[in-house]
């Protein structure tokens, strides 16, 4: 019996799929290739259903004999691993990002003797355009939590934007790339405090409550698919950060980063110009612990950040803290740091993988920012986080807006500031 390899991802089983399982079928057994999480993110966004789920659907197809993980975007490992006798594809991928691949299929096919199979796409009807409706359709709180652990696990790093309003949130929710390693967009969103308590004019002091938080929050959750992770600042006294914890999970939010610190909390920026104080470790402790038992699902994350940079203190005293944390049961680690050169981070990174090689590990490179995402993971960061530049890139543009106005006293010059009405008007479906 002849094989014949079929690389797909599985997210939705469609007409399109099982026409081309069906013609698969009709020249021998059908072997699977299954895209893995870590294959499909290179160029897609990372599929709604996880591998396993994945698995079963398309194991349960009639015409299918074998699935096996494509762990790879690429056929060609696939191809030489398995030999099969022929591979199937649409017809589609003579153009686009698939073209290069298409060519060297054909040349690695040939080397084994086995030949390329291509069916007239199927009109009207693929995963991506589903994607599309997949995002207006929206996502579940259940999905959502789930999907920074697979990110995790799927991504060399993980990259997060601020979000603090429905807008910011579909930015991030949109915006793509194409770079030459693939498709480039952001992963999910940061929910700051600082900007969440800047944006309604008040200071970054715990000042504003979580409910008033989850109001904004609920907006960015309304328009966006993306997880998010929580500023729980310093989580407020134990007891009720118990209840912030619950609050959020139920929510969908996939992790809360909480800070070393404890009494009137300052922004970490202003390192040692202000006077903060570090909580007692065993206070921390207690804290991740009591958070840990009262989470409802094994997905939420309790994140916990180190403020010793912050404070002046070394990278031992910070290592010290992390390994208590871990210890604790954190499921992740935040280091932070307000200066230029990110000093201490890099030491403090390799020196926390030597130790924990697996435990997720969040750079926050405001200042450090000379420094590129693939730099940061290569010193062992899973996530970075752009933590304010959404609001800070839009305040100076409102405020060179109003100054305008106020000179000239029409808005004629302030026009080529603003995008233009016929932009606004299109920007949100439905508005027309
Ligand atoms: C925030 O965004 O509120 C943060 C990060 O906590 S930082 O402002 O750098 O402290
Ligand atoms: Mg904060």
């Amino acid at each position: 019996m002849k094989t014949v390899y079929v690389g797909i991802t599985g997210d939705l089983v469609h007409p399109g799929i099982v026409n081309i399982i069906h013609q698969a079928s009709l020249h021998g057994e059908v072997l699977v290739g299954l895209l893995t999480d870590t294959a499909v993110v290179r160029y897609k966004r990372l599929p709604y259903l996880n591998y396993e789920q994945r698995r079963q659907v398309i194991e349960s197809l009639r015409d299918v004999s074998r699935v096996v993980p494509q762990e790879e975007w690429s056929y060609i490992p696939n191809l030489r691993r398995y030999r099969p006798d022929f591979i199937i594809h649409g017809d589609d991928w003579k153009t686009g990002i698939l073209a290069k691949e298409r060519e060297n299929v054909y040349r690695v096919m040939e080397e084994l003797g086995g030949s390329v199979i291509e069916i007239p796409y199927t009109p009207g009807i693929n995963a991506t355009a589903f994607a599309g409706s997949l995002t207006s359709i929206g996502t579940t709180p259940d999905i959502r939590l789930k999907t920074l652990r697979r990110l995790i696990d799927a991504k060399p790093v993980v990259r997060i934007m601020e979000a603090h309003s429905g807008l910011s949130g579909l930015i991030i929710e949109h915006m793509e790339i194409p770079k030459e390693d693939g498709i480039h967009r952001f992963d999910g969103m940061w929910s700051s405090s600082l900007t969440d308590s800047a944006s309604k004019g008040k200071p970054d002091i715990e000042a504003v409550d979580i409910t008033t938080r989850l109001q904004d929050l609920t907006q960015i959750l309304e328009c966006t698919t993306k997880p998010v992770i929580y500023d729980g600042d310093t989580g407020g006294i134990t007891e009720h950060f118990i209840f912030t914890l619950r609050t959020l999970e139920r929510n969908g939010i996939s992790a809360v980063i909480i800070e070393d610190k404890t009494g009137l909390k300052k922004n970490s920026l202003l390192g040692t110009d202000v006077e903060q104080h570090l909580a007692p470790v065993e206070e921390f402790c207690e804290k991740i612990q009591r958070g840990k038992k009262a989470q409802v699902t094994g997905d939420f994350m309790i994140i916990a950040r180190l403020e010793s940079l912050i404070a002046g203190k070394t990278v031992d005293h910070a290592l010290e803290r992390a390994l208590a944390y871990v210890e604790a049961g954190a499921d992740g680690i935040m280091i932070h740091s307000n200066e230029k050169t990110g000093g201490g981070i890099e030491e403090f990174c390799r020196r926390f993988r030597r130790q924990y090689a697996k435990i997720p590990l969040v750079l926050v490179p405001t200042t450090y920012n000379h420094l590129t995402e693939s730099e940061l993971a290569r010193w062992g960061a899973n996530i970075v986080i752009y933590a304010n530049h959404m609001l800070r890139s839009s305040y100076p543009a409102m405020v060179q807006a109003a100054r305008t106005i106020l000179e000239h006293e029409r808005s004629l010059e302030a026009d080529k500031l603003c995008m233009s009405i016929k932009d606004i008007l299109e920007l949100i479906p439905g508005t027309r």
